[in-house]
Formats: C-alpha cells, sequence, structure tokens
C-alpha cells in the first residue's frame, strides 16, 4: 500500500541481468505489501544493448530504457540510481548519481578495491549533508530469520559472544569446460568467491555481532587457471582448437579473523563446493547458548539455549513467520514461508522509509568500505605467508 500522501520516488536501475531482475522485483513489489511513504516508480531501465534492454525493460515492468548510464543519472524522472552492474564501474556510477544529488543504491561488494570504496564513502558522506542516502546491497541482513537473529544476539540471548562460524558454498563453475565469465577476472570483479560470496558472510558475522573485525589471516586457491573464452583476444592462449584466458580471481577463500570484543571467527567461501549450489551457513556461540542459521531452511533458525535444564535443553527451531517476526507481518499468516527475492524486497522498504524520514540507510557505504577492507587484508594474507594482517 502506497500511503495517499506517498509522493512517487522515479527509480532508475543500471543492470537487467540477474541482480537487475531481483532488484526490479523488489521496486515492483514493495508497495504493494508494505505501507510505504514515498511510492516507487519503475522510471528507467538502463543496459548498453538496446534490444536486449528494451526486451527487459517490458518483461520487468519498466517505463522507459536508456542505453548510457550518464543520461539515465541525468533524467528528471530518475531519484534514486540503483547499479546491478559488474563490480568495475560501481565507483563511477555511484559518485556520479550521488553529485548529481540522486540517491544510491548499489549492490556488493560495494567496489573492486578500498580506494574506490573509499572514495565512494567518502562522496556518500558528503551527500548525506545535504540529504542524499545511499546504501549498500547485503541483502541477507534482510532475511527475516537473520534479522531476528541479530535481534536475539543484541538482547543479550547468547551472553557473551565467543564464535562465530561462517561458509557460503557453491558450485558453479566446477566444470573446467565453464566459460570465463566477467565474474572470473579481477579487472572486472575485484576478487572471486572472496568477494562475491565471502563479503557477504563477512558483513553478515559483523551484522550478527555488532562488532568488527579487526584483524583477518587466510589463504586462496584458484582450481582452474584457464577457461574457455567464447571469442578470441589478446593475452588468450588456443589450445586444440579452444581458446583459453586465465582465471585472475580466487576459486576458493578460507580465513579467520578477530572481532574488537575478541570473538573470534572462521569463514570458508568457495565456488568449488561439489553439490552445494547456494549454501550459506552461520552459527554464533556465546557463553549462554549459540545460533544457527542454513540459507536453505532460510524461514528457520536454530537456537540452543544454555539457561534451561541441561536434561531437556537441545537446538530447537524456530519457525520465523509469526507476525512479530521481522519483516513478516506485511506477507502471509504463519508459516507460510518467504524466499530469496524477499530479502531485496525488504532491502528496498527499508532504503525508501529511511529516504522518506530523512536518516541514512544501513548498510551505509561506510559499512561497504570496512568490508571490503577485511577483503583486502585477507587478500594481503593469502598473497604472502598467511599470517595474520590488521584490517
Ligand atoms: C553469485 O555467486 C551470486 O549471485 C552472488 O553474486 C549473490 O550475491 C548471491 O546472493 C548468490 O550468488
Amino acid at each position: 500500500m502506497i500511503s495517499p500522501a506517498g509522493k512517487p520516488l522515479g527509480i532508475g536501475l543500471v543492470g537487467y541481468a540477474f541482480m537487475g531482475a531481483a532488484h526490479s522485483q523488489a521496486w515492483r513489489s514493495a508497495g504493494r505489501f508494505f505501507d510505504l511513504p514515498l511510492e516507487p516508480r519503475l522510471a528507467v531501465l538502463c543496459g548498453r544493448d538496446e534490444t536486449a534492454v528494451a526486451d527487459a525493460a517490458t518483461r520487468m515492468g519498466w517505463a522507459a530504457t536508456e542505453t548510457d548510464w550518464q543520461k539515465l543519472i541525468a533524467r528528471d524522472d530518475v531519484d534514486l540510481v540503483d547499479i546491478c552492474t559488474p563490480g568495475d564501474s560501481h565507483a563511477e556510477i555511484a559518485i556520479a548519481a550521488l553529485q548529481a544529488g540522486k540517491h544510491v543504491f548499489c549492490e556488493k561488494p560495494l567496489a573492486n578495491t578500498v580506494a574506490e570504496a573509499e572514495a565512494m564513502a567518502a562522496v556518500a558522506e558528503q551527500a548525506s549533508e545535504r540529504g542524499v542516502r545511499s546504501m549498500v546491497g547485503f541483502n541477507y541482513r534482510r532475511v527475516p530469520a537473520l534479522a531476528l537473529a541479530r535481534r536475539m544476539i543484541a538482547a543479550g540471548r547468547l551472553g557473551t559472544l565467543r564464535q562465530v562460524r561462517a561458509v557460503y558454498l557453491q558450485d558453479w563453475i566446477t566444470d573446467p569446460q565453464f566459460p570465463l565469465v566477467w565474474r572470473l577476472q579481477k579487472d572486472k570483479a575485484g576478487s572471486g568467491a572472496l568477494g562475491d560470496i565471502g563479503s557477504h558472510i563477512v558483513d553478515l558475522a559483523q551484522y550478527l555481532v555488532a562488532d568488527q573485525l579487526t584483524r583477518v589471516a587466510g589463504f586462496t586457491e584458484t582450481f582452474v587457471k584457464q577457461r574457455p573464452v567464447s571469442a578470441a583476444s589478446s593475452g588468450l592462449s588456443a589450445t586444440g582448437g579452444e581458446t583459453l584466458g586465465d582465471v585472475t580471481v580466487d576459486d576458493a577463500a578460507l580465513f579467520h579473523g578477530r572481532f574488537a570484543s575478541g570473538a573470534i571467527a572462521s569463514f570458508e567461501a568457495t565456488r568449488f563446493a561439489t553439490g552445494r549450489k547456494n549454501a550459506m551457513r552461520i552459527e554464533v556461540n556465546g557463553s549462554q547458548g549459540s545460533l544457527a542459521f542454513d540459507f536453505e531452511s532460510m524461514n528457520e533458525l536454530s537456537f540452543y539455549d544454555g539457561t534451561e535444564d541441561p536434561e531437556t535443553a537441545g537446538f530447537r527451531r524456530i519457525l520465523v513467520t509469526e507476525p512479530s517476526h521481522p519483516y513478516v507481518g506485511a506477507w502471509w499468516p504463519p508459516g507460510h514461508l518467504l524466499g530469496y527475492e524477499h530479502s531485496f524486497t525488504h532491502e528496498v522498504v527499508d532504503l525508501v522509509n529511511d529516504i522518506a524520514a530523512g536518516v541514512d540507510p544501513s548498510p551505509s557505504f561506510a559499512d561497504g568500505l570496512q568490508v571490503q577492507r577485511v577483503l583486502a587484508a585477507v587478500e594481503a594474507s593469502a598473497n604472502a605467508d598467511s599470517a595474520w594482517r590488521e584490517v
């Protein structure tokens, strides 16, 4: 429901692949389930291929298209620029949009390098003083079970926090014949499993325990070092009739870290966990209890309450579908489950509310920069001796 007083908020989305589709769905449905103070309008979809972007706009409900993101930023019907492009263009688009007075929602990881993320965070801070808001898209924060986990931890249900254990397992490139897509090229993606999915579990761990990692150590591995490319270009070698290009990012990253509080954490991000499609799991252990989450059962949270009588204590399943649970009241009756796409809807709901309220949304670009610093410290450790690096 849009509040009757709701002024329109024109959205301009850059990119229309996987994340573009997820964000389109979110902008389309947010005001239909949540009471919003502003009315998101799917104004302009932007992509370089004129025909493809026109098709996508029709399919996903956008009113107009552009093939140049600079033109999208300049349009009067665009109040917010949503960036769903590969990481190599995040900084340029976000900075230009913020400087033009447009709010920005940028997919994760915030940037490909710490330097880019620093520039983005600095411009975002200046923009905020002019009432221009920005947010980075770590969508898993808005899975109701994980938002509930944060609430329970903040309420002290786990006691003193001691350990976080997080893994993000995928297997979409285990076949060596899988092509050299942009996610496998450092100049486009910044890093591999580390930045793409490792960034999610770093952000989530810090969000859940409301603390920051101060030091990390780890190593990375690239199992398949060359992959087929569709067209020959410089720097590529031809073997047995097949043109191969270098994989310039990690396939897997294993690291551990220490929080400011002294609590410790372990992380594994891999695209080589054969059979694991999108298995993101996180567990937090405290002096009085534990919480565990598995994205494959994303409507559930496992809770061990160590204050219970040991005779009957044990992990119990909380079905996170009660109207009192975060975000759930706007959807279906108890027991009717939510999915991946709802996390994106919840992101834009919070973003729109914060824009209307004149407050900075979270995670901010500064939060995105801090995650980038953690990733860079892991890379520095992995590229040398795997020893501790300060964040
Ligand atoms: C690909 O690994 C990917 O789409 C990530 O980029 C997303 O952030 C994650 O949610 C699912 O996997």
